[in-house]
């Protein structure tokens, strides 16, 4: 009953899968592509493993295969208490987390991926003070995760993009002492803290190759 998990050899938009493996104690293996070998996965398996919409990451446990990030996260939250069924505002509510986190992972990459990065940065640290203001006063609001006192799939998404830009931008959370609080306090979860210590951990490569910032080994 192990989970596999494949993804290119970085962290992008795997991490989060990883760390809600890791804090459910769930047993599950890596496959990671190379970017020199990307064969590999183009032609081979994205061919003949017999994935209904083939992409990574994706996701095998015995005959049962899917992909699409947030639909594994959300797979693997139900079954740890991480996706909790509630009201029909509850849930809109996660949802409404969820696409913003999105939305906040996709500017990301975006800056990452686009010719121009350092003059972009310039651009982007000016307009990513809103995204943060949103979440430093949704977080203000009496809120210890982003759904309230028990941890949700968005905190393991909200975490990985929160410490990409750290590794972009040192300061970037300076001026977020409840951010600050969160990213700490979600580093301190047993299972996390081990994770991170661990050598199934690494800073860099947080992008693919061709991006413009975060893809070497740093
Ligand atoms: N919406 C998908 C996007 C997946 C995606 O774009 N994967 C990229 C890496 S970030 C990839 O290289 N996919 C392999 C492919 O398109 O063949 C998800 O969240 O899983």
């Amino acid at each position: 009953m192990t989970y596999l998990v494949a993804y290119w050899n970085i962290r992008g938009f795997v991490e989060p899968i990883h760390l809600i493996l890791e804090y459910l104690e769930l047993p599950y293996e890596t496959k990671r592509y190379e970017y020199d070998n990307a064969d590999e996965w183009r032609e081979k398996d994205k061919k003949n493993l017999g994935l209904d919409f083939p992409n990574i990451p994706y996701l095998i446990k015995d005959d049962f295969k899917m992909s699409q990030s947030i639909a594994i996260m959300k797979y693997l939250g139900r079954k740890g208490g991480l996706y909790p069924t509630g009201s029909d505002e509850e849930m809109a509510i996660m949802e409404q987390t969820m696409e913003t986190l999105m939305d906040f992972r996709v500017k990301f990459a975006m800056l990452c991926y686009r010719p121009g990065f350092e003059e972009n940065k310039v651009e982007y640290l000016k307009n990513v003070t809103v995204a943060l203001s949103q979440f430093e006063a949704w977080l203000g609001a009496g809120r210890k995760w982003l759904n309230g006192d028990n941890l949700f799939v968005g905190d393991f998404q909200f975490w990985s993009t929160l410490d990409y830009h750290e590794c972009m931008e040192p300061t970037v959370l300076e001026a977020y002492p409840n951010i600050k609080k969160y990213k700490t306090e979600f580093e301190s979860i047993p299972q996390i803290a081990n994770y991170l210590a661990s050598d199934r951990f690494k800073k860099f490569p947080v992008n693919g190759k061709p991006a413009f910032w975060g893809g070497n080994a740093e």
